[in-house]
């Protein structure tokens, strides 16, 4: 099976939860980052110059022996099944795709703010996100995790974790202007989950591969 994903040259949660599954178990895929010039092509052409189609003009995509694959959910269910980081029984696969589909709506809770150039009402934006919504969900995902485990489906790693420990990782790193880079702290059994995923060996090894 040839596999190659398609995303921007930086670490975000999208990308990686389809990266990092093949990466640990050591399955070989293309990792092609595209250079940000590339993308207005994409965006007028709906594919890539070298004729790879790029179904929603949006990234990341998935090509997997020669058929592309768009929206991340797919994508990392896809790289979770064959790399055995997406449980095979239905109900911890719900447990999994519902903590997917929260990382997206976390996203898409902060993306206006990202997209408005005006700073400040770009601050306001984000400092309602720190008071009301980001509280509001990492409480939703706290209340998701148990005592006695660290993860969120299947008693072990998966691309949940994955994806929320990228996520965290990205508001943690203080990129984002306005939201305090401590905002998830106070979750505990977030905060353990993020240990987790952080101490991973594999990871690890990926972080210090790739990041930068
Ligand atoms: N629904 C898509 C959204 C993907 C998305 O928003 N990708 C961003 C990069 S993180 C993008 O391509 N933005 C450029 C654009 O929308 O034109 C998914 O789930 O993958």
């Amino acid at each position: 099976m040839e596999l190659k994903i398609i995303y921007f040259d930086f670490p975000f949660w999208r990308a990686e939860v389809a990266r990092i599954p093949l990466f640990l178990a050591d399955i070989k895929f293309e990792d092609y980052r595209i250079k940000m010039e590339e993308f207005p092509y994409i965006k007028e052409n709906g594919k890539m110059s070298d004729g790879t189609i790029i179904p929603f003009t949006q990234l990341p995509v998935l090509v997997i022996d020669g058929l592309s694959i768009a929206q991340t959910g797919a994508i990392a269910r896809i790289c979770g099944k064959i790399s055995g980081f997406y449980p095979d029984d239905l109900i911890e696969a719900g447990k999994v795709d519902q903590i997917i589909d929260t990382a997206t709506d976390i996203n898409l809770l902060i993306r206006p703010s990202m997209r408005e150039q005006d700073v400040s009402k770009r601050k306001l934006m984000r400092e309602e996100l720190s008071k009301n919504d980001l509280p509001k969900y990492f409480g939703y995902l706290e209340n998701l995790l148990s005592e006695d485990c660290e993860w969120f489906a299947d008693n072990k790693m998966t691309i949940a974790d994955i994806a929320l420990w990228r996520l965290m990782g990205w508001l943690k790193s203080g990129f984002l202007d306005d939201i305090p880079s401590d905002i998830a702290d106070k979750f505990e059994k977030l905060s353990r989950l993020f240990s987790a995923v952080n101490n991973n060996s594999g990871i690890k090894k990926w972080v210090s591969k790739t990041y930068k």
